[in-house]
């Protein structure tokens, strides 16, 4: 018995030792300390050993259990410690591969233009002025000297909320606070969206930009508006740029001019760009008429001001030579990925 306890003491290690997967080990375990297995069998014939065979034998047989178990569970051990180490290879990242290209957003084209054209009115020492999309008649209109019956009043050409609360369709309403709230000298622009009732084609839309502008302090003439709306277009087109003052009429501005820019292609020759005059009408502007000027607190016996706006996608379209406003407004990476 001590002889076969040694034997199976002996193929047991060795087995266990050349297992190499932990199904191996436990099959193993099974063959040979497992309910039926062969050291189980040999204690089951313990009864016909004499008594003093017996202690020694049963020593042994737990010193062969002992072992065998010990051998399976530092092989157990020894194998999973292995199978980690392949997961851990398996899984490992190469930090010096490049990245995944994040794809970067960039600015639209009627951002990168207002940003422009802020830049230069900061130069010359203006502020910009903000003011809500959602406004009250008073502030569109009425304030500036558009009379009841006036066309822009029209629920055709004005997106109407309340009877008296509208979206913006100028956004000299801005200026209009800004008056209110703050005395001479002013020097502002103010940038945003403004709405008009217009169906969409490739020169209209319901929903546009406009840079307008406002000084007002002593003394100021139309010469400043002349010298202060060329400096911008020597900015934003190049100095040998001229511009033109035709009359004009607004109700705000008295009096009031059409502004026309010499045409960059044929620099006032006259072409097929211009429809041969030679310039391009780009904004509107005037002197603040004086009842606006009272009607915001202003004392229009000593002060006056020059007021101007421009419609920032005609800028954008005459820059980029973007024959369609649709394009602005559609939001195809494809398009806007160009600028
Ligand atoms: C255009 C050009 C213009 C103004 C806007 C203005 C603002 C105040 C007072 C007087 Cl608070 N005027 N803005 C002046 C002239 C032209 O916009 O084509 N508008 C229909």
């Amino acid at each position: 018995m001590k002889q076969q306890l040694e034997n199976i003491e002996k193929s047991a290690m060795s087995e266990a030792s050349s297992s190499d997967s932990i199904k191996a080990l436990d099959e193993l375990r099974i063959k040979y300390l497992g309910k039926k297995g062969e050291l189980t069998a040999i204690l089951k014939q313990m009864g016909k050993l004499s008594s003093e065979e017996r202690p020694v034998i049963g020593q042994l047989a737990n010193k062969v259990r002992q072992d065998i178990e010990s051998a399976i569970s530092g092989k157990m051990s020894a194998l999973k410690a292995k199978e980690q180490e392949m997961k851990m290879a398996a899984e490992s990242i190469d930090i010096t591969l490049p990245g995944k290209p994040q794809s970067i957003g960039r600015l639209h084209p009627l951002k990168i233009v207002e940003n422009e054209i802020k830049e230069i009115f900061l130069g010359m020492g203006f502020s910009i002025a903000d003011g809500p999309e959602v406004e009250y008649d008073y502030y569109n209109f009425e304030a500036l000297n558009l009379p009841p019956d006036h066309p822009a009043r029209d629920t055709q050409d004005t997106f109407y909320i309340t009877d008296n609360i509208l979206l913006r369709t100028q956004t000299s309403s801005v200026q209009v606070h800004v008056m209110e709230n703050q005395k001479p000298p002013i020097r502002i622009i103010s940038p945003g969206c403004v709405y008009r009732s217009d169906a969409v084609d490739a020169t209209h839309s319901p929903l546009f930009h406009q840079i307008e502008g406002l000084v007002v302090d002593k003394g100021i003439t139309m010469a400043d508006l002349k010298g202060t709306l060329e400096t911008l277009m020597k900015k934003l087109y190049g100095n040998d740029c001229k511009i033109r003052l035709r009359p004009h009429h607004f109700p705000f501005t008295e009096p009031s001019a059409e502004v026309d820019v010499m045409c960059f292609n044929c620099h006032g020759e006259g072409c097929r760009i211009c429809k041969n005059e030679g310039y391009i009408e780009l904004l509107g502007a005037g002197m603040v008429h004086p009842k606006v000027l009272e009607g915001c607190g202003i004392d229009s016996s000593v002060y006056s001001g020059f007021a101007f706006g421009l419609g920032l996608e005609r800028i954008v379209m005459r820059r980029y030579n973007i024959s369609d406003m649709r394009l602005l407004f559609e939001n195809d990476v494809r398009f806007l990925e160009q600028f």
